[in-house]
């Protein structure tokens, strides 16, 4: 689609999202990524953006998306769709079916086994559960997370090979906030821990830190000096 068009089709879109976080920031870079235009409905900072939200989409769980009337949910579901609706230079996705495959495939393994036990953590101390308690059961999955990633990234540049997708838009913020909450050993982990240094130094990736960065007191474990 030419560049004129894409920003008109692009002017209907909405965001709801907050940009500490993790979810938010996987669709964020998504949209980044291409240079998509999108009106920002901050949940939770904006009056009104909550309930909005809420009488969109009722599990109230963001970032959702609506396109000219209709709601997108669930990260994944939303980055599939601009693919299909907003497409740009980047392709999250490849066209081949079976790179396809392993790209939809590591988006689970970033939001199912690293994402959920940082998330659980972050949500037993939300809730007045004591913080070494939360880290201590996050870590050891993490610990099975980083090793099986450490040996899959082997030889990559980005978690699918050499192209930016999905994966890395899942892998960012789930490796952003998974070294919080138990830190990537670089000893054990070099490759993982390089990873996250590259995906870090992405503009989509930095822009998301960044508008992250004003609310860092929200982190119940403590958001550390590093990054
Ligand atoms: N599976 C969902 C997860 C979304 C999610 O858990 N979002 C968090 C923010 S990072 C949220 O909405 N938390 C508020 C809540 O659970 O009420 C997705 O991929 O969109």
């Amino acid at each position: 689609m030419p560049a004129r068009n894409r920003q008109e089709a692009a002017l209907a879109l909405t965001l709801y999202a907050h940009p500490f976080s993790s979810y938010s920031q996987k669709v964020l870079i998504a949209l980044w990524e291409n240079e998509i235009a999108f009106t920002y409905r901050t949940v939770g900072e904006e009056p009104g953006a909550a309930e909005a939200h809420r009488a969109l989409w009722p599990f109230a769980k963001f970032p959702t998306l609506v396109d000219d009337g209709r709601t997108v949910a669930e990260t994944t579901i939303i980055i599939e769709y601009l693919g299909l609706h907003h497409p740009g230079p980047v392709r999250l996705i490849p066209a081949d079916p079976q790179a396809a495959l392993e790209i939809r495939f590591l988006d689970r393994v970033f939001d199912h086994y690293v994402m959920t036990p940082v998330q659980e953590a972050v949500v037993a101390v939300l809730r007045g559960g004591d913080r070494d308690e939360a880290v201590a059961g996050a870590a050891p999955r993490l610990e099975t997370a980083y090793g099986w990633l450490e040996t899959h990234l082997a030889g990559r540049s980005w978690a699918a090979g050499e192209g930016f997708t999905m994966a890395d838009c899942a892998a960012a913020p789930s490796l952003f906030y998974a070294d919080w909450v138990h830190q990537i050993d670089d000893a054990r982990f070099p490759t993982l821990r390089a990873y996250r240094t590259r995906l870090l130094a992405r503009p989509s990736v930095a822009r998301a830190v960044d508008g992250g960065r004003p609310y860092r007191h929200y982190f119940p474990l403590g958001a550390p000096e590093r990054d």
